[in-house]
């Protein structure tokens, strides 16, 4: 009200409380007051109860509208992506890829230039994969022609039932990540819902930022950051290590689960290491787990599994672009 009262101050000669209403019809104050009014019609939300000009009324909501307008398209003009709430945003920067001080795959270290993608927040749940499943009608036929998941009568450590024409969550095991899905059940969760496996180095990146640290928090395996080394002897709900977080407020990238990534297990370009193993046979996944040492939880650790296996240990998260 105080900066309206200076600007009508300096606009008008006259005092803001006694002559700054319309004089009577032809008057050069009547002409002086209204032309002001409509010339600034914002000023005259202040004054709308003095003025009573249907005009002035009618001007301020066309001018209000016409800001907003022209705020809401400045805004969507902004080269600002903004992930879905149940992901988050790594933006495109190059990153530091591989260990010099790990296994022979994971060398050579280099620098890999990513674009903006976004990746879960949180490995997917059990409650989450059994939405999808009843809303697919369950696993067969759906993750091209292989087996999404065990159920727990194919495998007691699954935390996934089937009962009454319907797959439900193990009790207390909700909010845990889903395990024992294969990776082309994994790929058909993403797909389902627009969104796809993270590439390795998308996977990476996610855990470790730009700045090559070992772990997401950093340099130090620190225990109380990560469920591994069966010091739980289970897995634990997402999210419950939140000083394990990475530099992209991704959770649980270490420890918990390890987490399929999309490629196959191949040399990085311009190692000299062979591995049997390399080729299109085995899908990386990536994180280490509850059960494995806290060194497989390094951001740069690879390990594999056969994409048709269902395993205790392994889970995943997906990524899409912004
Ligand atoms: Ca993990």
């Amino acid at each position: 009200m105080f900066l309206w009262k200076a600007l009508f101050d300096r606009l008008n000669s006259c005092s803001y409380n006694a002559i700054c209403l319309p004089g009577p019809p032809g008057t050069a104050q009547d002409a002086h007051v209204r032309g002001i009014t409509n010339l600034f019609p914002l000023l005259s939300i202040a004054m709308i109860n003095r003025l009573r000009t249907p005009a002035a009324l009618i001007g301020t909501i066309l001018i209000v509208v016409a800001l907003v307008g022209i705020v809401r398209l400045l805004w969507g003009l902004l080269p600002i992506a903004v992930p879905p709430s149940d992901m988050v945003l790594v933006p495109a920067d190059e990153f530091i890829m591989g260990s010099q001080e790990g296994s022979p795959d994971e060398r050579p270290v280099r620098r890999v230039y990513l674009e903006a993608f976004c990746i879960d927040r949180y490995p997917v749940t059990s409650a989450r994969y059994v939405q999808f499943l009843n809303a697919v009608g369950g696993p067969a036929g759906q993750c091209g022609g292989h087996i999404c998941l065990d159920t727990q009568a194919e495998n007691p450590d699954s935390r996934i039932l089937y009962r009454q024409g319907r797959y439900v969550v193990e009790a207390g095991y909700e909010q845990h990540p889903v395990t024992n899905v294969s990776w082309y059940g994994a790929q058909a969760y993403c797909r389902y819902y627009d969104k796809r496996l993270p590439t390795e180095a998308e996977w990476e990146k996610a855990a470790r930022g730009t700045d090559g640290r070992a772990y997401p928090w950093g340099d130090n395996l620190d225990p109380h950051k990560l469920n591994s080394d069966c010091r739980i002897g289970d897995t634990t709900p997402v999210g419950n290590y939140p000083t394990g977080v990475s530099p992209y407020w991704a959770y649980d990238m270490a420890g918990n689960v390890w987490e399929w990534v999309a490629d196959w297990y191949r040399a990085y370009p311009g190692s000299p290491y062979q591995s049997p193993f390399f080729g299109e046979k085995y899908k990386v996944v990536r994180g280490g787990s509850w059960n494995h040492p806290g060194s497989d939880a390094r951001t740069t650790c690879r390990d594999i599994a056969h994409p048709a296996r269902r395993i205790h240990v392994v889970g995943f998260r997906c990524a899409r672009e912004p």
